[in-house]
């Protein structure tokens, strides 16, 4: 697939710094139009007031009158949701962020060594290059793959840092969308709601497969790899490398290895998100064995990586997109128009988070330091979960099988509850959670936990008693 991506690049699309209107045509205009369907509506406007519009210049009404109201965001609209409610005793188990068992946000002790040490060093503030921080590049590909892995020495990673994983999903979409025009991405049923708002603001077509069952509050296996099949070849798969979210729930290793023998056979391209590496089991190697797996088959695949959890910094946007290629000039070419997707959209990534990354992962006593705090963060959350099932199964005589909450890893649990249950928690009880029924664990303490029990409980049990 490596050479298709580039044979489909025009002579003169590689020479030029930007893309002409004919390569544009050459390269997916037309295509798009027939995947996506010319769009004779916009659906962000009021297009009935156009004429309103018009006459509004006139009258001196808005230029923006036609720019309807966009719905909230279904995560971050939560935390905005929670922050406006006064009641004492709110709680967010919205946003997936990590909480102190005092319900306080978490700043790692190893990132403010980090940060101290860049203090004495006087860093400056130039502009990063395109492709981000050279030392970071380097740092988070290892930590991905593993240092030895012979994709490293064998320079077949394409490496650029991005505006964390959201950046760098949609960095990896404006490539989809340029090199492989009309190539579809499969999304897992649920996933991460940002997914589709990606592929979609980047026009890449998609569509999902199954993957959560209802009934067994699992992995819906089967119909997960008959729809990855019948999937057209040379599909772009997105899985979660780790903790898949809203879910909680991952293939087991033998899983793993179905998936990757399904897409080796159609050709498709596996494309992970990895944005709870090390948060999930607590082990950074653990938590990266489903890439490392697809790596040692010798397949490509994309992967966007997230530093929002592991690390802390949420609001630093640091994270990366590595594409592993064939060979090392694929690479080298693949690197070269990711940067060029990068400059006119953001020009160059922040440098501040890049450096903190760099420094813990390139010094081993800080990146020990930081296992041991993500050891810690990941070893919370699983108590809590813990005692969320205890706390569950123990008061309740139902006779309802609580055991789905063990089985689920990382820092959601998806409990089940529909929307109206999940509205209910947050417009009676004031505990705020997205509306496919997910809730943050990490927002959770010992306290509120006895609280947010008896709540959840009657809503699963007796929902009509509510
Ligand atoms: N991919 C997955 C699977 C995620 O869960 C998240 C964050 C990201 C990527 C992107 O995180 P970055 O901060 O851009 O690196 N999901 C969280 C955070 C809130 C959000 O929706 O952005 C969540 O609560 O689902």
């Amino acid at each position: 697939m490596a050479s298709t991506m580039l044979s489909l690049v025009s002579a003169s699309a590689l020479a030029s710094p930007s893309l002409t209107l004919q390569d544009y045509r050459a390269l997916g205009g037309s295509v798009h139009a027939a995947v996506l369907g010319k769009k004779k509506s916009n659906s962000f406007m009021k297009t009935k007031s156009r004429g309103r519009i018009n006459m509004a210049i006139a009258v001196d009404v808005s230029r923006f009158e036609g720019i309807t109201m966009a719905p909230p965001d279904p995560i971050l609209g939560v935390s905005e949701a929670f922050r406006a409610d006064t009641h004492e005793m709110k709680l967010n188990l919205g946003v997936g962020a990590y909480r102190t068992e005092e319900l306080q946000p978490y700043v790692l002790n190893v990132v403010k060594k980090a940060e101290n040490l860049m203090l004495e060093r006087g860093e400056n503030k130039e502009y990063l290059p395109i492709e981000g921080l050279a030392a970071f590049n380097r740092v988070t590909a290892e930590l991905l793959f593993g240092a030895d892995n012979p994709v490293i020495k064998q320079q077949r990673v394409a490496t650029v840092q991005g505006l964390s994983g959201t950046g760098s999903l949609r960095l990896a979409a404006a490539l989809i969308e340029r090199y492989f025009p009309g190539a579809k991405v499969i999304i897992s049923s649920p996933t991460w709601g940002n997914h589709k708002n990606i592929f979609n603001d980047a026009r890449v077509p998609w569509s999902e497969y199954r993957y959560y069952d209802p009934k067994t509050v699992g992995l819906d296996f089967d119909g997960m790899i008959s729809d990855i099949k019948a999937a057209p070849e040379g599909s772009f798969v997105l899985l979660h490398g780790c903790a898949h979210n809203p879910t909680g729930i991952d293939p087991t290793p033998e899983q793993w290895a179905t998936i990757a023998d399904v897409i080796q056979e159609k050709k498709h391209i596996p494309f992970f998100d990895v944005a709870y590496q090390g948060f999930a089991s607590g082990s950074l190697d653990e938590d990266a064995s489903s890439v490392r797996l697809f790596a040692a088959r010798g397949m490509e695949l994309l992967v966007a990586q997230s530093y929002s959890k592991n690390l802390g910094l949420y609001a630093e946007r640091i994270g990366a997109i590595n594409i592993l290629c064939s060979s090392a000039d694929a690479a080298t070419r693949v690197k070269s128009q990711l940067k060029r997707l990068a400059r006119p959209m953001y020009s160059n990534p922040p440098v501040h988070g890049a450096r903190i990354v760099a420094n813990i992962v390139g010094s081993p006593p800080l990146f020990n330091e930081w296992k041991e705090e993500m050891e810690m963060m990941a070893g919370r959350i699983k108590s809590v979960r813990q005692k969320l099932f205890d706390s569950l199964s123990g008061k309740d005589n139902s006779g309802k099988d609580w055991s789905f909450i063990l089985k689920q890893i990382g820092m959601f649990s998806f409990t089940g509850l529909n929307t109206a249950q999940s509205d209910n928690m947050t417009n009676k009880w004031h505990v705020y959670m997205t509306k496919d029924g997910r809730i943050s664990l990490a927002g959770l303490s010992s306290a509120k936990l006895e609280e947010t029990i008896g709540i959840l409980r009657l809503l699963l049990v007796d929902p009509v008693g509510l």
